[in-house]
């Protein structure tokens, strides 16, 4: 047997915790409520899913007797970017459909949804799922982030099932991930193919929530984990009080991440990629906003601080938007003319070819960004912000900036920076006390929307700021979180994202103390996530959660 860290072996023994709907097995009662509609564009939602569209949204209670379960084989797929407690969430259905009866097969179809089209999948069993409990990663089957979105690659999906006997699917993703759950079980419903499809809410990056799903899983380990890290840098900072640290913080397009780790550490300063639409900034606004903080400090003799920035923001400054946009068409309508061309080469055919205005700001970035922008979009359309060094282009411009407040005798200090990204670095982290308990919720869960025969469901577990024993579990329609948006230069249905609010308790909370933090080090260093001691320590919730629910 390979060797497994001290950690992973005691942490193996934790039982997670299940709300009390879930506690005697995942026969369950269902009570249903009122139909649903969708987040936007109702017509155009229910005009494409005429079969799943405003199912009522479910909660479960225990069942008053178990009733008998006939044993079904169900497939598992782990979809887009790693978070922590996924293989909770498959060891969640795993109990759950063997609590329904204990000869029920599970498949984890390997690689994300490529697997399901490529009928690529293992049988999951005891052994292997006793050695994933509350670990990270995705890597008991892998992950992918394949678009299933053509009929070819259904009728693929249809035949891997059937091949192995599947009745249901569960799909373990983001926004794009349960969009592609939705699409599956709308397929599936009308062309009355017996494979029903229930989705569970992944992404480090918070933004797969509503007014039912209270936040996705992994979103409180992996911000803990970058939490840690930035509370080093900053005690790194205020020790040798010689560097600006700017860090890039994962989010592909929500500001959470950098949102709930400002609220964890008290940064000197904390770009949020909403408030910048909302107050249609420049760049150089963002700037001047970053250097007035390095300039004040300065006065202070404290030429050091901590500055996040999320790694959406390029696309909220209006100006770049506008331009992504355009990029957007431009390089889907020339797809195949650019194909060969590396990304320097379709940055030249962009600046040659991009409107007037577009042309302008696109030419005004460095040329790095420019190449970054122009890289191949992710199978869903949306630029790779990860590979876009954000963090890079703004320490570069703050410099510039402070040498012109010199010239005009507004600064006087030092600027030496350096700069980070964290993002995949909590990815996979062991899932926190948290994640394990919730994301073992909503895979057993989801066992009992399979056991009670739904489909096009998101599995729900809410009430999360409270002890378990006050969880709620049930399911809601997932084209009840969809619209329709613009994707690869079409028109598309997908689930809209949740961003951050700016009259949300979070962000005000936050706008309250950000000028104090600015000028002041306020820095808080949370220290590595406790798996095991005080209550207090070990059973924390984020403060995203904590204070849109009240509860600080
Ligand atoms: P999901 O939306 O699939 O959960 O992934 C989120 C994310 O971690 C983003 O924060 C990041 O921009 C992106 O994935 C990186 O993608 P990749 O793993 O393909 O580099």
């Amino acid at each position: 047997m390979s060797r497994i860290s001290p950690l992973q072996k005691a942490r193996a023994a934790y039982q997670p915790k299940l709300p009390v709907a879930l506690r005697n097995g995942a026969a369950v009662k269902v009570n249903e409520g009122a139909p649903t509609t969708s987040a936007g564009d109702v017509e155009a939602i229910a005009k494409l899913f005429p079969n799943t569209f405003g199912s009522p949204a479910l909660t479960f209670e225990t069942a008053a007797e178990k009733g008998s379960f006939a044993p079904i084989n169900v497939g598992v797929i782990l979809s887009g970017g790693q978070a922590p407690g996924g293989h909770n969430v498959v060891s969640g259905i795993y109990d759950g459909l063997k609590s329904l009866n204990a000869d029920c097969r599970i498949y984890g179809f390997l690689k994300g949804p490529d697997g399901l089209v490529k009928s690529e999948a293992m049988e999951l069993t005891d052994e292997i799922i006793d050695a994933h409990r509350n670990t990270g990663g995705f890597d008991m089957i892998g992950s992918g982030r394949t678009k299933l979105e053509t009929e070819e690659q259904f009728l693929a999906a249809k035949k891997s099932c059937e091949e192995r006997g599947i009745t249901a699917l569960v799909i373990i993703g983001g926004d794009d991930s349960n969009t592609n759950a939705c699409v599956l079980a709308e397929f599936f419903k009308a062309n009355n193919i017996g494979i029903n499809v229930i989705g569970c809410p992944k992404t480090i990056d918070g933004d797969l929530k509503n007014e039912w799903i209270e936040t996705s899983f992994g979103f409180d380990t992996a911000c803990r984990v970058y939490s840690e890290v930035i509370g080093n840098v900053e005690r790194d900072a205020n020790s040798a009080k010689k560097y600006w640290h700017f860090i890039k913080l994962m989010g592909r397009s929500a500001s959470h991440i950098a949102l709930e780790c400002a609220l964890q550490t008290q940064p000197n300063i904390a770009i949020i990629s909403e408030e910048v639409a909302a107050k249609k900034m420049t760049l150089g606004e963002i700037v001047d906003q970053i250097a007035n903080v390095v300039a004040a400090r300065a006065a202070k003799k404290l030429n050091f601080g901590v500055a996040l920035i999320p790694e959406g923001l390029i696309e909220f400054v209006p100006e770049i938007k506008v331009l992504i946009a355009e990029l957007n068409e431009l390089l889907a309508a020339n797809d195949a003319k650019l194909a060969d061309l590396d990304a320097a080469a379709k940055a030249e055919f962009a600046a040659a070819n991009l409107q007037t205005n577009s042309a302008a700001v696109f030419k005004s970035l460095p040329a790095g960004i420019q190449n970054q922008l122009c890289n191949d979009r992710d199978p869903h359309g949306n630029v790779q912000v990860s590979l876009i060094e954000t963090e890079k282009m703004l320490a570069e411009m703050v410099k510039g900036r402070l040498k012109e407040m010199k010239a005009e005798g507004k600064y006087d200090g030092k600027f030496s920076t350096q700069v980070h990204f964290f993002g995949y670095e909590g990815r996979c982290a062991a899932p926190s006390n948290y994640d394990a308990d919730y994301c073992y919720s909503l895979g057993y869960n989801a066992a009992a929307l399979i056991g009670a025969g739904r489909t096009g469901y998101m599995s729900l577990v809410r009430n999360t700021t409270l002890p378990a024993d006050q969880w709620i579990a049930g399911g809601i329609p997932i084209t009840m979180m969809m619209n329709m948006e613009r994707r690869h230069g079409a028109d598309k249905p997908v689930i809209r994202k949740a961003l951050v609010e700016l009259d949300g308790a979070p962000f005000k909370y936050f706008a309250s103390k950000r000028d104090e933090w600015a000028i002041e080090t306020s820095f808080v260093y949370p220290g590595p996530i406790q798996y095991f001691g005080p209550s207090e320590v070990c059973d924390q919730i984020t403060w995203t959660l904590a204070l849109e629910k009240g509860a600080k």
